[in-house]
């Protein structure tokens, strides 16, 4: 009986890691280079996957890239942040047979008012501390929204960085 309830519980553990629960979420809060808001993103974890949810304003009307890049720091620019979020080394691009990075998502399109909103299901991060792919290793992550639409090929061609946010736990 003893045995049988260890090892009861060793499963249980090995399944549901205290560190992820499913609902846990966190923001990042989106500003301009010049410091203007430009709305903000929240994510929540899943049981597969982490669900990004984008409400933006203050872009040009259009398609944007929308990425995770890898450095949590807006400061002193934009260029703070890293490159995309890559833990696997693979190449980039949704639609390139190299790619693609981890922080690759689908471009954000806004409307004549530069308002947009999008939501986007990104199945290889993860809340989890400690893991090869959490979105809070040592040097966390953020967000960027780009200038120009990714071309999901093999150089993201999105020109430069328009709105940028740390993702911080709530
Ligand atoms: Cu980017």
């Amino acid at each position: 009986m003893h045995f049988l309830a260890s090892l009861t519980t060793l499963l249980v553990s090995a399944t549901l890691p205290a560190t992820v629960l499913a609902g846990d979420s966190a923001t990042a809060t989106l500003a301009g280079p010049d410091g203007a808001a430009m709305g903000t993103v929240t994510l929540s974890q899943g049981s597969g996957g982490v669900l990004v949810s984008a409400d933006v304003t203050g872009l040009t009307a259009g398609a944007h890239g929308f990425h995770i890049h890898a450095i949590g720091s807006c400061d002193p620019d934009f260029k703070a942040a890293g490159g995309h979020y890559n833990p696997v080394g693979s190449g980039h691009g949704l639609l390139h047979s190299g790619g693609h990075h981890a922080g690759d998502l689908p471009n954000i399109h806004a409307g004549s008012g530069g308002a947009a909103r999008a939501e986007y299901f990104a199945t290889e991060v993860t809340f989890e501390d400690g893991a090869a792919n959490t979105l809070f290793d040592a040097d966390g992550s953020s967000i960027i929204i780009h200038d120009k639409p990714d071309t999901y090929g093999e150089s993201a061609g999105a020109g430069s960085r328009v709105a940028c946010g740390v993702i911080s736990r709530n």
